[in-house]
């Protein structure tokens, strides 16, 4: 969902770029990478999600599901990490962050759609091995999200990390299987092609690498995806990488 009008009539009067996003989170250093990458100046408007500074009212009247990341251009809001990246890079087509090649562009998007569709296991994995108990909602805040937030998976999600024995076995088991599986299919990719799916660093390089660095911190296992290994260095020398990703990280833990 982009281009969507805002109900917030402050972020109706806000010009140029901002983005309302979190330090550590994943789909928020995305983002941050591509703007980097193309220098584009934007205003940052951090959200602590561990003091729940996105479940308020009104940061639910800025993006639907209390989400980060949000973009706001000249007063036009844009959510969905993957829509956002692709957005910047056709509004700002310098660099280019696509290959021109139709045949990789395709590749490009579905890579990006990997990423995408298996968001809640790269949660499950994330709240399970390190950050689950920081995210614990109390009573008090769960009863105002349950107020706020009309998204089943998410209300599912937040209530079950909450419960004193936070999420299920079973879905760490199967988000652990399901990512393995995803950065196995990487690692293959990466035996033909210097960067995901093309010859050229691209969307699916920006879309990926949040999520190595934060599963790699919480303590998942990279030691069979030898080419993704290689593939991470890669980008982690990039100034974009720098900028947009380590110098968060390090600066606003
Ligand atoms: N599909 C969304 C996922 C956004 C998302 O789940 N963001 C996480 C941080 S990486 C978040 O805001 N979590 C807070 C919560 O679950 O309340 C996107 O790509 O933008």
């Amino acid at each position: 969902m982009t281009n969507k009008k805002p109900i917030n009539q402050k972020v109706k009067n806000l010009e140029g770029i901002h983005l309302y996003h979190f330090s550590r989170s994943n789909c928020s250093m995305r983002v941050r990478m591509v703007l980097e990458e193309k220098s584009i100046p934007w205003t940052s408007h951090h959200l602590d999600l561990r003091k729940a500074e996105n479940a308020t009212e009104e940061y639910f009247s800025i993006h639907p599901k209390g989400l980060v990341p949000t973009l706001v251009h000249d007063g036009v809001i844009h959510i969905e990490s993957t829509d956002i990246i692709n957005y910047l890079d056709e509004t700002f087509p310098e660099p280019a962050l696509r290959p021109n090649s139709s045949k990789y562009q395709q590749d490009i998007s579905d890579w990006m759609s990997l990423a995408a569709n298996n968001h809640i296991h790269v949660k499950a994995f994330m709240f399970s091995h390190q950050i689950g108990a920081s995210m614990k909602k109390t009573e008090k805040e769960l009863t105002l999200y349950r107020e706020l937030q009309n998204n089943e998976e998410l209300l599912q999600f937040h209530a079950e990390n909450s419960s004193a024995e936070g999420l299920s076995e079973n879905r760490v088991n199967n988000a652990t299987k399901i990512l393995k599986d995803c950065f196995f299919q990487i690692n293959e990719t990466l035996d033909t092609t210097k960067w995901i799916g093309s010859q050229s660093f691209s969307l699916a390089d920006i879309t990926w690498i949040p999520l190595y660095i934060t599963l790699k911190n919480a303590g998942f296992l990279f030691s069979d995806f030898n080419n993704v290994k290689r593939w991470a260095e890669q980008i982690e020398s990039k100034p974009s990488f720098q900028k947009g990703i380590k110098e968060w990280l390090e600066n606003v833990p």
